[in-house]
């Protein structure tokens, strides 16, 4: 009977082995000079917590087991030492416990935490990361780039209608691209609500927050891709704003560089140009089904009560431009440039381009039912600004 139990157990016990094969027991690689301190303290403080768990369940153990009541002890009535024994082994832990939790962790972990405010000396790059509900925006100042990093994890997936593939929700369209082993100011802030950019194996964590400037900084010792997500619950797509940061060599970032910049300087000729309807069409349901189908869902729906529909939407439905060529106050283009205060409905005048905003503001009035047959053309916005 024991022998059919024993291996019934054993059976079990290999079983969930198998299922839990890729379990990981700790935090993803750590690539940079912050996270390499905050997982050595860890280490540390673990070993510690660890050694003195073992050594006072030691203690107790022994104390039960040797001194039980059937082998004739008596428990002993003091409630304080007074032999000097006594008030060695009182004494003894409390200072050893006060120096290693002020010295041994608490002078690493003093200097680990003031190096994360450190993000300015010897920097020789800044990135600036602006969150909204439910994307980033990622631009470098110095170099004159600027774009929007939203989910590509297909919808598919998300419904349940398609296999979920490795990177199911921490995959983007646009990501970030950063040099290796340069010193990287990260300059954070929040266009609606609090968010965090967070990145496990940078170290890095920080809450961007409506109205105010805050500060990170990275030196990515490894080439690779690095994964994060929002980590401040932001709203109906919380789950839905991933981060991708792919760290390549000086020469590979001065190519990607060149081009994004060449890209944008073509985006800005294209401005110029008069565009058909169906290439202001193509261009504006790329933008719609990366920015706008969040809140007013595919199909142009919204959420009733929440998020309004485009689909026979008043707004969509009447004329942009009064009679005088000026942008109508409320309107459409009005809305898509300057969005609405106190909604979710941001501007978009300072994160999309001419184009997108052209072409968005086209398709949502052709579109859903919506049967406006005009078209907003680049040079318009460009006007408009
Ligand atoms: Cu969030």
């Amino acid at each position: 009977m024991r022998k059919k139990i024993f291996v019934i157990l054993s059976v079990t016990l290999c079983l969930s082995g198998a299922a839990s094969a890729d379990w990981a027991f700790d935090f993803q690689p750590a690539v940079t000079p912050l996270a390499e301190a905050a997982s050595h303290i860890h280490d540390r403080f673990m070993g510690l917590i660890l050694a003195l768990f073992a050594m006072t369940m030691a203690v107790m153990a022994y104390a039960l087991f040797y001194h039980r009541k059937d082998k004739g002890y008596t428990p002993a009535t003091f409630t304080r030492p007074t032999t000097p024994l006594e008030w060695v082994l009182t004494v003894l832990p409390f200072v050893g416990l006060i120096y290693l939790d002020y010295v041994w962790i608490g002078i690493p972990a003093y200097y680990a935490a003031s190096n994360l405010e450190n993000t300015q000396e010897g920097a020789e790059l800044v990135l600036k990361v602006t969150s909204s509900q439910w994307k980033w925006q990622y631009e470098y100042p110095e170099q004159h780039i600027r774009f929007i990093s939203s989910l590509s994890t297909p919808p598919e997936q998300i419904n349940q209608n398609a296999q979920k593939d490795a990177n199911y929700l921490l995959e983007v369209d646009n990501p970030v691209v950063l040099p290796v082993n340069k010193k990287i100011r990260i300059l954070l802030m929040s266009s609606d609500v609090m968010h965090a950019w967070s990145v496990p194996s940078f170290g890095v964590k920080r809450a961007t927050i409506p109205g105010f400037l805050r500060e990170t900084w990275v030196k990515i010792e490894k080439e690779g891709v690095y994964r994060g997500q929002c980590t401040q619950i932001c709203g109906k797509n919380h789950a839905f704003m991933p981060i991708v940061v792919q760290a390549v060599s000086q020469a590979q970032f001065d190519a990607w560089v060149l081009t994004k910049q060449s890209e944008s300087t073509a985006l800005g000729r294209s401005t110029d140009s008069i565009w058909t309807k169906e290439a202001l069409m193509k261009q504006g349901q790329g933008v719609y089904e990366k920015i706008c189908i969040a809140c007013h869902m595919p199909g142009g729906v919204g959420i009733p009560g929440v998020f309004p529909a485009l689909a026979g939407s008043n707004i969509v439905n009447s004329p942009f431009l009064d009679a005088n060529g000026r942008l109508v106050k409320d309107g459409h283009l009005d809305r898509v440039l300057n969005g609405k205060q106190g909604t979710a409905m941001q501007a978009f005048k300072e994160t999309l381009s001419d184009l997108e905003i052209a072409g968005v503001v086209t398709y949502e009035r052709n579109s859903f039912g919506n049967t406006m047959g005009d078209r907003v053309q680049p040079a318009q916005v460009k006007a408009l600004r």
